[in-house]
């Protein structure tokens, strides 16, 4: 998708702070954090959201949730605990229409979110 904001940060157009990447993925840093971490673990491949079809390929979602543990593991996260969250739609605030799975920690965090 050419347009898209985070197919840009794929491509390198859109400058980002990557922490952790393979060829299917990648873990950068929100521009917007809401905690001490908060990263955002996006695929290369250009899926609309958590709600896409395309997403029933279990092989790209198995290969996302092994490089979130990867990076949990290797940033030291499991210690004090974190929170993986995907927005989808109005209600829950989705701004950008690549899927994300926010990745938060480094404070305590209120449950249920606002
Ligand atoms: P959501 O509301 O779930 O769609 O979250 C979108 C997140 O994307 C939000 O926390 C801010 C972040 N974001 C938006 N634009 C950029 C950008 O250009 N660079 C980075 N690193 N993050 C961005």
């Amino acid at each position: 998708m050419t347009d898209c904001l985070f197919c840009k940060i794929v491509r390198g157009e859109i400058p980002s702070q990557i922490v952790f990447e393979n060829d299917q993925m990648i873990v950068f840093k929100d521009i917007q954090p809401v905690a001490p971490f908060h990263l955002l673990a996006i695929p290369k491949r250009h899926i609309d959201n958590i709600a896409d079809p395309n997403l029933v390929d279990g092989e790209l979602l198995t290969g996302l949730l092994q490089g979130i543990q990867q990076v949990v593991t290797e940033m030291g996260l499991k210690e004090n605990g974190f929170r993986v969250v995907a927005n989808y739609g109005r209600d829950a605030g989705e701004a950008v229409h690549h899927l994300h799975f926010h990745m938060i920690a480094g404070r305590s965090l209120a449950w249920p979110p606002g």
